[in-house]
């Protein structure tokens, strides 16, 4: 009993500490985490915990990763950052990885995903002025309503959600926001030829795992295409296997003119983020034109090759379609049995999201409240959505077995 007590007190010190010194920008669950192998995380008392959040799919290959720590730890004994001021003997080697990875010229190697997001942004209008001919200072880019790509000032001048934006302007101007899976709202916003990029994620994660309907990327991709537009895909979240292919455009043949990826590139080891492109978009960025102190150094570099390529060889884009189809099965089996409670379920690939028939949107957090009580961590988007998204790495029957815990804790509702 009495190291319980002391555990239990140290978890809410921790809670305590972060309250008194740290700003207040996020409501976490009220579980303190000190451990993290695999599927599972351990909070300071010892209890374990399916981790169904994956850190926003920041940890697709599971915590933790043997390959990937040790690449990190590899590296980090030997050169950790050389600025780009200099060259180093990791950064090409990755750059030729990457690049024949998902078919491009170059990458723009950067840390964060609103950076990379940003840098999309700068390539895009870059490439207007510059080779499309757009007057200067009139360029305009497309982003769909719900949309999240990220906190800075430019990325929530784009957004339509009222928490993200609020009281953070004045805001960057050019920005046009239309319909989410509406390829007749694109059609007419191209009709305006300052349009330099379309910036879309191809599954939106935060709006609640909105899927589009099949057919909505290749339309929008081939709309772009004829009004000589970038297709500027955010595969952040939805990209690395978490939507059961290696890019959620994958599973509609679209090659993004821009592709921006984040997250699990690192397997939730380090943060690296990356812009893909082509030579003609690319090179209209010139030394001194864009950059970052850390983008594109030697653990990133290290982290991100061994991230991808447990990615390919552990087969996880597969796994995540074949567990992703058993998930969405057993989900709606679940919500045929409460319909009361359960609104909607969707998923794509282990991308899943179930819409609580919200009593203003405390059901959902009680309901991740049960489920951390029952070992299983999850957290509610928007109110009323409960976001499921485990590691890729996921098993069937440990699938199943969060299965059973979803369904025990939504029969005491
Ligand atoms: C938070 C959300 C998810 C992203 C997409 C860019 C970024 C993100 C599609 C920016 C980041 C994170 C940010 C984190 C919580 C999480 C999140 F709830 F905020 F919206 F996943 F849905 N594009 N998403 O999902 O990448 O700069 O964070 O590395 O800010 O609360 P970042």
């Amino acid at each position: 009993m009495e190291t319980l007590m002391i555990n239990k007190i140290k978890s809410q010190q921790a809670i305590e500490l972060e309250k008194k010194y740290g700003a207040h920008n996020y409501s976490p669950l009220p579980v303190v985490l000190e451990r993290g192998e695999g599927i599972f995380v351990w909070d300071v008392e010892g209890k374990q915990y399916f981790d169904f959040l994956a850190s926003y799919s920041a940890v697709n290959q599971g915590h933790c990763h043997p390959k990937i720590v040790s690449a990190l730890v590899q590296q980090a004994q030997k050169l950790t950052l050389t600025s780009r001021a200099f060259y180093n003997d990791c950064l090409g080697e990755y750059e030729k990885f990457i690049t024949s990875y998902f078919g491009y010229d170059k990458v723009l190697p950067m840390n964060t995903g609103a950076e990379a997001v940003e840098t999309a942004l700068k390539l895009a209008r870059k490439w207007g002025y510059e080779k499309k001919g757009v007057p200067e200072n009139q360029a305009k880019i497309i982003v769909c309503e719900g949309n999240f790509h990220g906190r800075t000032i430019t990325i929530v001048s784009a957004s339509t959600d009222p928490d993200a934006k609020n009281n953070f302007g004045p805001y960057t101007p050019g920005i046009i926001a239309i319909p989410y899976n509406d390829t007749k709202a694109l059609a007419e916003a191209l009709k305006d030829k300052t349009v330099v990029g379309f910036l879309l994620e191809p599954v939106q994660g935060e709006a609640g795992v909105i899927i589009p309907d099949d057919g909505y990327l290749k339309k929008c991709f081939d709309l772009c295409q004829q009004n000589n537009v970038l297709f500027m895909a955010d595969e952040i979240q939805s990209g690395l296997g978490r939507t059961g292919a290696r890019l959620a455009c994958d599973h509609e043949k679209v090659h993004a003119d821009i592709l921006i990826l984040g997250k699990a590139l690192s397997g939730g080891t380090y943060p690296v983020s990356a812009v893909l492109t082509n030579d003609e978009i690319m090179l209209c960025v010139k030394p001194g034109q864009h950059g970052s102190t850390y983008g594109g150094n030697p653990i990133a570099c290290k982290v991100a090759v061994a991230g991808l390529t447990v990615l390919k060889d552990e087969q996880l884009s597969e796994n995540s379609d074949r567990l992703g189809k058993i998930f969405l099965r057993e989900l709606k089996a679940i919500q045929a049995q409460y319909p009361q409670l359960i609104k909607a379920v969707r998923g794509k690939g282990l991308f899943c999201a179930m819409v609580i028939a919200g009593r203003n949107g405390r059901s959902a957090w009680e309901v991740c409240i049960e489920l951390m009580k029952n070992g299983l961590l999850a957290k509610p988007t928007h109110g009323d959505i409960i976001r499921f998204a485990p590691p890729l790495i996921i098993t069937e029957e440990q699938l199943m077995d969060c299965i059973a815990i979803i369904r025990k804790v939504l029969k005491t509702f």
